[in-house]
């Protein structure tokens, strides 16, 4: 290809799946006739114009009557409509290839939310003996400072040349799951589950968007897709699986000894509850992002959007993580949308607790 040529085409981000080189043969096909035919017309337009324009000191003439012209009207009709059929089928093959998983792709559970993605894999340990079962997840995939693109917290990593199979739902509003490189994009639908599917053919790192304006930190919810070869990814797993295992282990052996946690304990597992789920929207460094910063809060004086003043002690830490709602801290609004587990919220409230 000539450079003029490379320029023109490089307005494409790369091809990375295998569905993407038949949208944007599509692409270029509806583009390059679309082109064609302005050229076209716009040409036979100027042309005439000059030609037939009435010039100085010319008398006025009649235009000619016309009606009819049936050979005119049969090659206006056919032309345009062989050339509809081209593109139809071009779009409808590549439309079947997009919507039709391939059998035996790998499943990954995919939750939309203000304003990250979760990710579940079919990666999982089980303990015999115990019956305890983990599974790898990945919560919280997002870039949370807005207009920094990659490198996003948490990309999502997949394996060159497997087909995955993406089921998604949203637990908020309407998101959509946007990977360019790949010629996918999929809205995410609180109460539906919307699939996708993709098979990446090309080692990198890819931009992840959400493309369904979904609220305030909407630009944040931007990640990235890691694509790794074989080898790296098995490597990727099996760190993965030996992580799971050792989870298991911290478990099987807490329940053994029967004592609780201790609070450094439940601090460290609250700081990775925090990362996942609060950083999209709380800072700690004492700035506000789409809620107030949470180091120091216990002890300090909270005023409520109804004008009432409190001081946050434990009990409104809780209510503010369970029930958002109730309390709302003056100027900000009442955005606040999290899913955290029993186990979870008095281990985040411990690890607030240690922040100046
Ligand atoms: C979608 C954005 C969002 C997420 C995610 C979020 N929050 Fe909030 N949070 C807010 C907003 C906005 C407010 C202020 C309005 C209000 O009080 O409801 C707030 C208020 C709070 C408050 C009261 C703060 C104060 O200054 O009195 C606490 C405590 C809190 N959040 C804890 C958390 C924890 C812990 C998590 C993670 C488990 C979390 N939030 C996740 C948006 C969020
Ligand atoms: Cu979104």
């Amino acid at each position: 290809m000539t450079f003029a040529a490379k320029l023109f085409f490089a307005v494409l981000p790369p091809e990375a799946s295998t569905v993407a080189g038949g949208i944007d043969f599509a692409f270029w096909l509806i583009t390059i006739i679309c082109g064609i035919s302005f050229v076209l017309v716009e040409g036979a337009l100027i042309y005439f114009v000059i030609k037939y324009r009435r010039k100085k000191g010319e008398a006025d003439k009649i235009t000619p009557y016309l009606t009819h012209s049936t050979k005119l009207e049969i090659i206006w009709t056919v032309i345009p409509t062989l050339i509809m059929f081209v593109i139809f089928y071009y779009g409808m093959i590549t439309y079947l290839e997009l919507k039709t998983p391939p059998s035996g792709a790998e499943t990954l559970k995919v939750t939309g939310r203000m304003w990250a993605w979760d990710i579940e894999y079919p990666i999982c340990e089980r303990d015999a003996e115990s019956g305890i079962q983990e599974c790898y997840k990945n919560i919280g995939s997002t870039n949370p400072v807005p207009g920094k693109g990659i490198p996003a917290r948490n990309p999502i990593v997949v394996q060159l040349g497997k087909a995955y199979l993406l089921e998604m739902t949203s637990l908020d509003v309407i998101h959509s799951f946007y990977v360019p490189a790949f010629r996918i994009k999929q809205d995410v639908v609180p109460g539906l589950k919307t699939r996708q599917w993709f098979q990446a053919i090309q080692a990198g790192t890819f931009h992840m968007f959400c493309t369904e304006y979904c609220g305030l930190n909407h630009s944040g919810m931007i990640s990235a897709i890691k694509v790794l070869p074989e080898a790296e990814y098995k490597a990727w797993e099996e760190t993965t699986r030996a992580k799971l295992r050792e989870k298991i282990a911290q478990q099987k052996a807490d329940l053994a000894s029967g004592k609780p946690p201790s609070p450094e304990m439940m601090a460290k597992l609250g700081e990775a509850v925090y990362t996942s789920k609060c950083a999209s929207c709380h800072k700690l460094d004492g700035t506000r992002l789409v809620g107030p910063p949470l180091n120091g809060i216990l002890g300090k004086e909270r005023e409520l959007s109804d004008g009432s003043k409190l001081v946050a002690d434990e009990a409104y830490l809780l209510e503010s993580i369970v029930n958002p709602k109730a309390k709302v801290v003056k100027g900000y609004p009442a955005a606040m949308v999290v899913q955290v587990s029993g186990d979870e919220v008095p281990q985040v409230i411990e690890y607030l607790k240690t922040l100046k």
